[in-house]
């Protein structure tokens, strides 16, 4: 009998502006685990090598951020981009930085400009780095921006896919990863125009939620409790795309709307000065086909 053989995927995870929520997501995804990501073969005869990732590997100090450069020279065009939050820019880029040089810290934006080009696909994960999101909200005082801004402002190629969420569902990340390792890159049709798969930010909230005849029956909530829309509350699922009323968070218990709290819209370009405050409805401007017939 032929020895089975696994295909290795190195991937390295790089973090700057954010709360490394994001990475809390993915090690509590319950099925598959983290284990079963990390470890295990992730889907048949395919395993991803984690091999940089400053939460929760045990390496440190210069041999484990050589293995940045090793894994860029050694897997040139074959290895996965992870970049978990904002991309500083703001006082050379010293609000987020990952090892150092002769005594100095190496910018996120130095390793993503190193780092990017090569890679098979960069993932952008959490909305800090798809987006900007919370570290690039006004007044950003890091001068905080997203990857694909670095990407245009640096003249990168490399296909990018955006998977937000503060933070993004673990499902969301898995599912796109298990999905290059399946088909290959996304194609133009399968993303949408902010580059987000269309299999998890296809819909919006307010298409699947739960609540919606209460919104069309003009029923809403007066305060948190109450079972109603959540709309009048700041509800920003008419805004929002993304399948939490179907797939639902933490293994199927619940999510927000389902909790009684309003949708706050955060895998959206617009979280968070656009869409805040939470708790306020949003003007009828940001919600142009409200109510229309489609
Ligand atoms: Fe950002 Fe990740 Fe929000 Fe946090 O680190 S998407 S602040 S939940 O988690 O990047
Ligand atoms: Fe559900 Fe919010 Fe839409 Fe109301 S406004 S139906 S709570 S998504």
């Amino acid at each position: 009998m032929p020895r089975s053989e696994t295909r290795e995927y190195p991937l390295l995870w790089l973090q700057g502006g954010a709360c490394t929520g994001c990475s809390v997501s993915l090690l509590n995804s319950v099925s598959p685990s983290a284990r079963n990501v990390l470890v295990d073969e992730m889907i048949p005869g395919k395993h991803i090598n984690m091999r940089f990732h400053s939460t929760i590997m045990a390496g440190v100090g210069d041999p484990a951020i050589a293995e940045l450069e090793r894994t860029r020279d050694e897997a040139s065009g074959a290895y996965l981009l992870v970049v978990e939050g904002s991309v500083p820019l703001g006082a050379d880029g010293v609000y987020g930085v990952i090892g150092e040089h002769n005594g100095k810290g190496i910018p996120m934006h130095a390793w993503v400009k190193s780092l990017a080009p090569d890679a098979l696909a960069v993932v952008a994960v959490g909305t800090c780095a798809a987006f900007g999101g919370i570290p690039a909200g006004a007044p950003n005082p890091t001068e905080s921006v997203s990857v694909e801004e670095v990407f245009s402002s640096e003249g990168i190629p490399t296909p990018l896919i955006n998977v937000p969420g503060c933070p993004p569902h673990p499902d969301w990340f898995v599912g796109t990863i298990a999905s290059v390792l399946l088909q290959g890159l996304p194609k133009e049709s399968d993303l949408d125009e902010y580059l987000r798969p269309k299999a998890f930010y296809g819909q919006l909230i307010h298409e699947n939620c739960p609540r919606r005849a209460y919104f069309d029956e003009g029923k809403f909530a007066k305060k948190l409790s109450d079972p109603y829309c959540l709309y009048e509350l700041g509800c920003k699922g008419p805004v929002t795309h993304a399948d939490c009323p179907t797939r639902l968070w933490n293994h199927g218990v619940n999510w927000c709307v389902g909790s009684g709290a309003p949708c706050i819209g955060c895998v959206e370009p617009a979280f968070p000065d656009v869409v805040a405050p939470v708790y306020e409805k949003i003007t009828d401007e940001a919600l142009p086909n409200i109510g229309a017939e489609e």
